[in-house]
C-alpha cells in the first residue's frame, strides 16, 4: 500500500519483534470490515445481533479485568522527567521501549498484525493529523473504521515524510499486572500493551487526540482538549458554537445531543453536535478560536442512556454499532442496559457472560447489573440525527463559548461566567470533580481535574496552563469562559436541578451573556446569573430551589481556596504567576462575603 520507508521500516521493526503470522494492511474496504466481522464472530470475539432490530451492530466482551482506562499504568516517556510533570506518569523512554518489547516480544504468534492508516480530523483538512496503528485484535480494528477516518488515502497524505503517529498495540495475554500505556511526544509514539478496552487501545482516542495532540499543540500554538462542541440554533437561524470541557462519564455525550425543553423547541431552537468528546482548537478568521472533532465516532457510556435523556444518542447506536460490555439478551440478540427505558430482559447474559436476571444478587447481598457501568456503544457519527452540517467543515466552527464542568455535590453553583480570559484560565484550572467508572479505582471521590485533562495532558500541566494564557493573548476574540454543575445535590444526596434537556435553560444564559443581552451579579467567583434570569418557563422548578444553586457560600469557597492553593503546590515555580495572582485575588474576595 505504500513504499514510504518510514513506514515500511516502522511496521517491519514490529513484525520482527511480535512475530505474527500474517501482516494485514486495513484498506477500510467494505469487504474486508466484513471478513473481519465474520471471522470475529466465528472465533467468539464478536457475537452478531439481530439484523432486523440492530442491522450491521455486533456485541463484544472485555476481560473481566479490563474494562476501563488504567491512570495508574498509563506513563507519559519523555527525555527529562521534569517534562511530565507532577500530574502523570513517567519512566525513561529508552527503558519504556526496552521493558514493553520485552513483555510482548513474540506475543502475536499465531495472531494477524494488523496495520492501520488513520486520520484524525477531515483527511486534508488544516487540523488534520496522521496516524498509523498496529494492533493484534479485529475489535480494534472494527472500533478503530467507526471512530477515525481509517483509509489508504492517509498514506498518500504521509508522502514520504515521517511525519504520523506511531500507534502500537499488542493484547499480549491481557494481564493487568504487567499492562502498559505509554506515550512518547517527543518520538510521536504510543505504545499500549495487555489490555483490550476503549481508551486504552483505540489509540487514535485518548492518547493520540489528546496526549500527543496536546503536546503537539503546545509546540505549534494550537490547543487538543477534552472537549465536546455543540451549536445553538436560535430562531432566526443563526448558529453559537460552544466548547466544554467535562470529565469522563460526566454528560458530555449528553449535553452535546441535548434536546431543548418544549417552550424552546416551539419558538425554534435547536442543538446541533459536532462532538461529543474531544475539541482540536486553533487561531482562525477574525481573530477568533475555531475548533473541530478530529474523531467519526461515539464512545459513549450505554448505561443511562435511553429514549428521554438521549434520544439522538440512542438513535446513533441503532445501526453499524459495536455494544461493548452491555447486556446480552439470548431472546432476539439484542442489548440492554441499566437505565435503559426497557424491561430488563428475562433470558439474558450480563457482561461477564453469565446467566442474568434483574434483581440477582452478589454473595455480599449486593445488586449484580447486567451491564457493567463503564459499558460502551462505539457509533459512526453520521448515525447521529442532530450531527452538525459543519462537522465535515476542514475550518472548523467559531467558538463563542468554553464551559468547563465537573460532578460537585457542593460548592461549585449552577453556572458562573469568568471575568476575562486569564480569569477563565484560572476558573479551567481549579475544575474538581467526582471520580467515575470510566477510570479504574474508586468512584465519587472528588479531585481536582484542570479542564478536565489532568489524565490526558501530555506535558507539564504548569506549562499547559501557560499555553491556555498565551493562546488568549493571541485572539482578539476570545471565547467567554463559564463554568457549570448539574450535579449538586440536596441533603438527601438528590440531584437539585434536573440536568439534560434542561441544560437549554443554562446555555441560553451563556448565549445572551456572550451577545451582552443580559447582566449579571458580580461575586467573589466571577459573574453569576440574577435568578429570574435563567428561564424557568414550562419547568416545574421552585425559585426558592434555583436561588439554593446559585449561591456562593463562605466557608465553602474558603475551604475550596485552601484545597486550591494545596493543589497548586504541585506544579512549583512551573505555575503561571498569573495563576498565583489569581488565587491571591479569590481568597481576598472571598473573605468579603
Ligand atoms: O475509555 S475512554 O477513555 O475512551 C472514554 C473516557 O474515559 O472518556
Ligand atoms: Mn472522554
Amino acid at each position: 500500500m505504500t513504499n514510504n520507508q518510514f513506514i515500511l521500516n516502522f511496521v517491519k521493526k514490529y513484525q520482527d519483534l511480535f512475530q505474527p503470522d500474517n501482516v494485514v494492511w486495513i484498506d477500510a474496504s467494505k469487504q474486508q470490515s466484513k471478513e473481519l466481522t465474520s471471522e470475529g464472530i466465528a472465533t467468539g470475539e464478536l457475537k452478531k445481533l439481530n439484523n432486523k432490530l440492530l442491522p450491521g451492530c455486533v456485541y463484544h466482551r472485555t476481560a473481566v479485568n479490563d474494562v476501563a482506562r488504567v491512570e495508574h499504568a498509563t506513563y507519559i516517556c519523555s527525555k527529562d522527567k521534569e517534562n511530565a510533570g507532577p500530574t502523570n506518569n513517567w519512566m525513561d523512554p529508552q527503558e519504556c521501549y526496552a521493558k514493553l518489547d520485552g513483555i510482548a516480544k513474540g506475543s502475536m504468534k499465531g495472531r494477524t498484525m494488523y496495520v492501520i492508516p488513520f486520520s484524525m480530523g477531515k483527511i486534508g483538512s488544516p487540523f488534520a493529523k496522521y496516524g498509523i496503528e498496529l494492533t493484534d485484535s479485529i475489535y480494534v480494528v472494527l472500533n478503530m473504521l467507526i471512530m477515525t477516518r481509517v483509509s489508504p488515502k492517509v498514506l498518500d497524505k504521509i508522502g514520504d515524510t515521517d511525519n504520523y503517529v506511531k500507534c502500537i498495540h499488542a493484547k499480549v495475554n491481557i494481564d493487568e499486572k504487567n499492562r502498559y500505556i505509554c506515550h512518547f511526544p517527543e518520538d510521536n509514539t504510543i505504545y499500549s500493551i495487555n489490555s483490550g478496552y476503549g481508551g486504552n487501545v483505540l489509540l487514535g482516542k485518548k492518547c493520540f487526540a489528546l496526549r500527543i495532540a496536546s503536546f503537539q499543540g503546545w509546540k505549534e500554538g494550537w490547543m487538543a482538549e477534552h472537549m465536546l462542541i455543540l451549536g445553538v440554533e436560535k430562531p432566526n437561524g443563526e448558529v453559537k458554537y460552544i466548547c466544554g470541557a467535562f470529565p469522563s462519564a460526566c454528560g458530555k455525550t449528553n449535553l452535546a445531543m441535548l434536546i431543548p425543553p418544549d417552550y424552546y423547541t416551539e419558538k425554534g431552537y435547536k442543538i446541533w453536535t459536532v462532538g461529543d468528546d474531544i475539541a482540536w482548537i486553533r487561531k482562525g478568521r477574525g481573530g477568533q478560536l475555531y475548533a473541530i472533532n478530529p474523531e467519526n465516532g461515539f464512545f459513549g457510556v450505554a448505561p443511562g442512556t435511553n429514549r428521554k435523556t438521549n434520544p439522538n444518542a440512542l438513535a446513533s447506536t441503532r445501526r453499524n454499532t459495536i455494544f461493548t460490555n452491555v447486556a446480552y439478551n439470548k431472546a432476539d440478540k439484542t442489548v440492554w442496559w441499566e437505565g435503559l427505558d426497557q424491561p430488563a430482559p428475562t433470558n439474558a447474559e450480563d457482561w461477564k457472560g453469565n446467566k442474568w436476571t434483574e434483581g440477582k444478587l452478589d454473595d455480599n447481598g449486593k445488586k449484580i447489573p447486567g451491564a457493567n457501568p463503564n459499558s460502551r456503544f462505539t457509533a459512526p457519527i453520521k448515525n447521529c440525527p442532530c450531527l452538525s452540517k459543519e462537522f465535515e467543515n476542514p475550518k472548523g466552527v467559531p467558538i463563542s463559548a468554553i464551559v468547563f464542568g465537573g460532578r460537585r455535590a457542593k460548592a461549585a453553583p449552577l453556572v458562573y461566567q469568568a471575568r476575562d480570559w486569564k480569569h477563565g484560565v484560572f476558573v479551567g484550572s481549579i475544575m474538581a470533580s467526582e471520580t467515575t467508572a470510566a477510570a479504574s479505582g474508586a468512584v465519587g471521590v472528588v479531585r481536582h481535574d484542570p479542564m478536565a485533562m489532568l489524565p490526558f495532558c501530555g506535558y507539564h500541566m504548569g506549562d499547559y496552563f501557560q499555553h491556555w494564557l498565551d493562546v488568549g493573548k493571541k485572539v482578539k476574540n476570545q471565547p467567554k469562559i463559564f463554568n457549570v454543575n448539574w450535579f449538586r445535590t440536596d441533603e438527601n444526596g438528590k440531584f437539585i436541578w434536573p440536568g439534560f434537556g434542561d441544560n437549554m435553560r443554562v446555555l441560553d444564559w451563556i448565549i445572551s451573556r456572550c451577545e451582552g443581552t443580559v447582566d449579571a451579579v458580580e461575586t467573589p467567583i466571577g459573574f453569576l446569573p440574577k435568578p429570574e434570569d435563567i428561564n424557568l418557563e414550562g419547568l416545574d422548578f421552585p425559585m426558592e430551589k434555583l436561588e439554593q444553586i446559585l449561591d456562593v457560600d463562605k466557608a465553602t469557597w474558603l475551604n475550596e481556596v485552601a484545597d486550591i492553593t494545596e493543589f497548586y503546590k504541585k506544579f512549583g515555580d512551573r505555575l503561571p504567576r498569573e495563576l498565583t495572582k489569581q488565587l491571591k485575588e479569590l481568597k481576598k474576595k472571598v473573605k468579603t462575603l
